[in-house]
């Protein structure tokens, strides 16, 4: 793989005019014929010529103004189609025409099949799979579709923009056209055809325009699509008031599919999903389930203006959209559900994806400036920390200039294809701030550790706060410069309330804002009658690693009394994760687990205070995961101790707070039917967080068979059968809970893919036998992508006892997969083989055994390029 700089972008030779493309469809021989017109861009090169990008094509002819070319004009290859001797200025068309195999297509990159049904992935680079064309965002062109097929086999015949026309084409076969209007980029081109059922309906936007709206999904599952159908016209209505952003065309349309590499893609008008989230209800799908279907119908529907309207000028920009989104749909998600909670989780994913990335051989910076292959950069870097950073320029700026900010961004760059330097601009534009400083977060990689102490002086009543930043050094990137890390902070007096000092100096300080600019700096707050509690980066308002030795009374006074809910929760993790790392510790000493009682007493407090919503003591229950305290220990790695330690806290804990928990479970419970809203899925949370610590507290598992027996929908159903499964495996309860919902549930795929992930995720090292066996049931497919990320990416992600087992065994296994995944699916391959980045982290004998099942990728022959990329960075 060849390595493509930022530096050495240039826009091309030419520009492109309009694109027609005519399409007959065939399972294993479709016919594309692409007309493209062109002319020479001003001021270039006259003689250059047109270079258009291919890949595993077949050229079946190619055309110049209707006429066919002399061989001497072109070179065609697989990967591209050169053409020369072309106009010095006046435009010309090329017709091109392509034999594609949508039925080999295992790649899902391009057009191919998935269960019958004709469908596209061309982000970022599938649309030259389909024909040759200069495949770049900064090529945006008008397009009209014209798609044959069979009737019978495929009565529906879909692409973007607006519905021109059909009628019949000659014997058994018709052909419709589309038309869209909005000039987009390539890789937001969708074509789906087939035969689906459908769920219709309608949205009044708010300057009267009526759009269709349609929804498709396999016949029978049409009931199932309701609830995506309600998150995308809240998603809607939520983008005109917030943002003030109408839809543009007259229909709206999703797909679902069931074998898709991602979770779904913003096609312009014709959304493309992983069916995992379009299909719901009660019986199949979990409260997360819901909230992940309500996230991605909004993020993929907020693309149509952060995305589509505004493109990126090239993949470096990936975060301009990606970043966007995700803080616009973390956003509308906030405003329908709890924003703490929502917050909570957040920061929890950001932590245990993007924290990892950030500190190991993956790093790289949000906006990169070189890749080898960019299927590698949908990342949570570019994604989570890149919504971080837009959240940071909300936060400094404030609502109104932030707000004003996006509405230039609209206003100035609406059709354009462009950078995040352009982006900023808007914003430092409005406020009158220099963001220089501030953009270094699109361009150093790493997360900040930022130092704190503090000192009361009784005397002169001032409290100084001294901060140190620091970047550690990342792939490419030794040397550091100091951020500008907005942190938001409150001072808390002995009785919980805030005090508001009477001025501060050191630096820029906003309302409860503290702009850390330095590489040290003191910030003094004067007045200040008694010692404060300083609760910092409240709400997470930057996205740092605090090295902060606050004492347990302190964390315990933020917990108990601080009245931003998400600062509450990390106080208690800050609490806890000594405790965590101190019981590994013990464990590997060979000693008992013991530790004092202000974490249990700050904990129990907080799940018995009836003041607080469900969700949120749901979430101090949940306490931090053994990929936390991982992550908290740095090195040395000994998955077996972290399991033992927090388990031994965790029988503890529910020992000394089991009368608490036992009323929970009858409080939480109700008989009202379910409903996936936010409250009611709070209250299932905290009820089914407290099982969890009742069957620890009583070591049986009498209360989770019941739950089991008793669960009328998906969320109660899976939870006690993963209780069951994961503290009393092989147990006749577990065995027969196990049975049942296999066979329940024996028609759906991913209610199944639960079923697989439960397992796999089942503690301790037989859980390598486990997922052997599980391979070979006629239920697993590894053709299809979310068979094999609920079965071998749980098991390689989310079960650390099992995937790293002491003798090596399972990545030997599992490094054997990812080399057969490779063969058919290099994105799937990839992204499974980042289970490992973090190798170098675990103690010497389980980390030598990881190298050599790493060097055995590495040597292997035929590695495609994206696995190829990830190998040699995390080897190096
Ligand atoms: N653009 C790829 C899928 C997504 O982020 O929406
Ligand atoms: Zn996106």
């Amino acid at each position: 793989g060849q390595v493509i700089n930022l530096a050495d972008y240039r826009p091309t030779d030419f520009v492109l005019e309009r694109v027609d493309l005519t399409f007959e469809l065939d399972p294993t021989e479709t016919k594309v014929e692409t007309r493209l017109i062109f002319h020479r861009r001003e001021n270039t090169n006259p003689n250059a010529p047109l270079v258009l990008d291919g890949d595993e094509l077949v050229l079946s002819s190619v055309l110049f103004d209707q006429i066919e070319i002399d061989s001497e004009r072109y070179t065609a290859t697989p990967d591209s189609l050169i053409i020369r001797d072309l106009p010095a200025s006046e435009p010309f068309e090329i017709t091109i025409t392509t034999l594609i195999n949508p039925e080999a297509n295992t790649q899902l990159m391009g057009l191919y099949r998935s269960n019958g049904i004709y469908c596209t992935q061309c982000e970022a680079e599938g649309f030259r799979r389909i024909t040759y064309f200069p495949d770049r965002p900064d090529v945006l062109a008008v397009y009209t579709v014209n798609i044959i097929a069979d009737k019978a086999a495929n009565p529906l015949l879909l692409s973007n923009g607006n519905f021109l026309g059909g009628a019949g084409y000659g014997e058994g076969k018709h052909f419709a056209a589309w038309f869209d209007p909005h000039p987009k980029p390539s890789y937001l081109f969708a074509l789906v055809a087939g035969d689906l059922g459908l769920v219709e309906d309608t949205f009044t936007t708010m300057s009267g325009r009526e759009v269709a709206l349609k929804i498709y999904v396999e016949h029978g599952k049409e009931p199932r699509a309701a609830y995506a159908m309600d998150a995308l016209k809240r998603s809607m209505t939520w983008d005109e008031e917030t943002f003030g952003r109408e839809y543009d065309l007259d229909i709206f349309m999703i797909v679902a599919v069931s074998d898709f590499n991602m979770g779904a893609m913003e096609n312009k008008g014709l959304n493309i999903f992983n069916d995992k989230y379009v299909l719901a209800d009660p019986e199949t799908a979990t409260d997360a389930d819901y909230a992940n279907i309500e996230a991605i119908i909004a993020h993929e529907y907020f693309h149509n203006w952060t995305g589509n309207r505004i493109t990126c000028r090239d993949w470096f920009q990936l975060c301009l959209k990606e970043g966007l989104t995700v803080y616009r749909d973390h956003e509308f998600s906030a405003d329908q559900r709890s924003r703490a909670v929502k917050r909570i989780g957040e920061v929890r994913h950001l932590r245990s994806e993007q924290f990892v990335e950030d500190s190991g051989p993956l790093a790289h910076p949000v906006r990169p400036s070189q890749y080898k292959e960019i299927n590698n950069f949908y990342t949570t870097t570019v994604y989570e920390k890149g919504s971080e950073v837009t959240r940071m320029i909300a936060t400094i700026l404030g609502k109104d200039l932030f707000k004003q900010g996006m509405d230039l961004y609209f206003e100035r760059h609406d059709g354009d294809a462009a950078t995040v330097e352009d982006f900023v601009q808007c914003f430092a534009d409005v406020s009158k701030r220099d963001l220089s400083q501030f953009s270094l977060w699109y361009h150093q990689a790493g997360t900040p550790h930022v130092t704190v102490s503090c000192d009361y002086d009784a005397t002169a009543k001032t409290f100084t706060v001294k901060l140190a930043q620091t970047v550690a050094p990342t792939p490419g990137q030794p040397d550091k410069k100091p951020m500008h890390i907005p942190l938001s902070f409150a001072l808390l007096a002995n009785n919980g309330a805030m005090i508001t000092p009477a001025s501060t100096s050191g630096g820029e300080v906003g309302e409860n804002l503290l702009h850390l600019t330095e590489a040290e700096q003191s910030f003094v707050f004067h007045g200040v009658s008694e010692r404060p509690v300083l609760s910092l980066n409240r709400s997470f308002s930057a996205p740092v690693i605090l090295n902060f030795a606050q004492s347990s009374d302190d964390l315990a006074l933020i917990a108990r009394c601080e009245s931003d809910l998400f600062s509450r929760w990390q106080a208690l993790t800050d609490l806890a994760l000594p405790v965590l790392c101190e019981g590994v510790k013990q464990v590997r000493a060979g000693q008992p687990v013991l530790f004092n009682d202000a974490l249990k007493r700050s904990l129990l407090a907080i799940i018995a205070d009836e003041t607080l919503e469900p969700a949120f003591r749901a979430q101090a229950l949940a306490l931090p995961s053994e990929a936390d305290i991982a992550r908290e220990l740095g090195g040395d790695i000994d998955p077996d101790a972290i399991h033992a330690a927090r388990k031994a806290i965790i029988a503890d804990i529910a020992i000394a707070g089991l009368d608490i928990f036992k009323g929970l479970l009858e409080q939480m419970a109700t008989d009202a039917a379910y409903t996936p809203d936010a409250k009611a899925a709070g209250q299932r949370a905290l009820k089914n967080a407290a099982l969890t610590y009742v069957v620890q507290a009583e070591n049986n598992p009498l209360k989770a068979a019941e739950a089991y027996a008793k669960a009328d929908n998906m969320t109660d159903l899976s939870h006690s059968l993963s209780v069951l499964a994961h503290h009393f495996p092989g147990m006749t309860e577990t065995k027969a809970a196990l049975t049942d919902f296999e066979s329940r549930f024996a028609n759906n795929a991913l209610v199944l893919d639960k079923w697989f992930s439960i397992q796999a995720t089942i503690p301790g090292e037989d859980g390598l036998g486990r997922i052997k066996t599980l391979m070979q049931s006629p239920k697993f497919n590894a053709a299809n992508p979310n068979r094999v990320r609920a079965l071998i990416g749980s098991f390689a992600f989310s079960n650390p006892t099992g995937f790293h087992r002491a003798d090596g065994a399972s990545y030997s296994v599992v490094t054997e997969e990812i080399l057969a995944i490779d063969k058919r699916n290099p994105q799937l391959a990839a992204r499974l083989l980042t289970s490992m980045r973090t190798w170098k982290l675990l103690e010497p004998q389980r980390a030598n055994k990881a190298r050599a099942a790493l060097t055995t990728i590495a040597n292997a022959n035929d590695l495609s390029n994206d696995v190829r990329d990830i190998i040699d960075r995390i080897l190096t």
